[in-house]
């Protein structure tokens, strides 16, 4: 598929996704969206893929929101298919069995910010702000962020985001957690793309088992979690990448993960 609002790059087994609006401050509208999805397809069907990493085009903005022009278009029907869009494709971000990490390099504003609580953790430039400013237009966050931000800062500092409007500093996001590690914004992407490289050279199934027992994890008590944790624990024992990694481990050499 050609992409006119995201650059979908891909090589050595690293996805790359550009959200690509520059103009709007790479604003997420319902084309963005399409092709979001379109290019979510084509990193499932590539088996070669191995981390996908999230920025935004230009030195200014990750994703400033939504596009306040079209959502002032729309009727409450309109509105309710389009957080629900929004919300299914953020989600199976959340739900790609690849690691996804989002590279904040300026913006991240209503969907934006909620598109980067949807990776698996966020680097950020020095000049990214965060923000759920929904409340100054009328509305609420609707694509997961009030639901994401409260589990991963905790309800009352969500809360105070939320209720203000307020945009916080990438040193306050990493502050309360939001965001892992903060860099210049020459070097944001470099070191996006050094954790991907480190992450894609280890094996492709535990990867996966460790994501999906993280993720089912959270929403479920300790002791179901543990019993998560020991299934996905016995799905890497029983791969090849299990018994290469062990065995390479015992032989004093690298372990050659071929991704089964
Ligand atoms: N949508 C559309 N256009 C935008 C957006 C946006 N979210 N943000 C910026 N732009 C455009 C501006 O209109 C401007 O266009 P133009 O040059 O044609 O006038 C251009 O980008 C540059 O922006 P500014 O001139 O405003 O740049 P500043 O540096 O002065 O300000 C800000 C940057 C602070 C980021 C400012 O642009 C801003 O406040 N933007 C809006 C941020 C916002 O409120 N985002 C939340 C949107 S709502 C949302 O995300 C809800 C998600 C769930 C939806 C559920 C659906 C029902």
């Amino acid at each position: 598929m050609a992409y006119e609002n995201i650059i979908f790059e891909a090589a050595e087994g690293i996805a790359t996704i550009t959200f690509n609006r520059p103009k709007a401050l790479n604003a997420l509208n319902g084309d963005l969206l399409d092709e979001l999805s379109a290019a979510m397809d084509e990193i499932v069907a590539d088996e070669d893929i191995r981390v996908l990493v999230l920025t935004g085009a230009g030195e200014k903005s990750f994703v400033a929101g939504a596009d306040i022009t079209e959502l002032a278009t729309f009727n409450t029907l309109q509105g309710k298919m389009f957080a629900r869009k929004g919300q299914l494709i953020i989600g199976r971000i959340q739900e790609l069995a690849i690691p996804v990490i989002a590279a904040v390099n300026g913006f991240a504003l209503g969907g934006g910010s909620e598109m980067a609580l949807a990776c698996d953790f966020i680097y950020a430039s020095e000049n990214a702000m965060f923000g759920l400013p929904e409340i100054t237009l009328g509305i609420i966050p609707g694509f997961g962020g009030t639901q994401r931000l409260p589990r991963l800062i905790g309800s009352n500092r969500a809360k105070e985001m939320i209720f203000t409007g307020k945009m916080i500093s990438a040193a306050e996001a990493m502050e309360i957690g939001m965001v892992n590690r903060v860099f210049p914004q020459s070097s944001l992407m470099e070191e996006a793309l050094k954790t991907a490289r480190a992450i894609a050279a280890k094996g492709k199934v535990s990867l996966r088992a460790a994501k999906q027992a993280v993720n089912s994890g959270l929403n479920v008590d300790l002791a179901t979690g543990c019993h998560i944790e020991a299934d996905a624990f016995a799905i890497c024992m029983a791969s090849e990448d299990g018994k290469e990694g062990t065995r390479a481990f015992i032989e004093k050499r690298k372990a050659q993960f071929k991704g089964s």
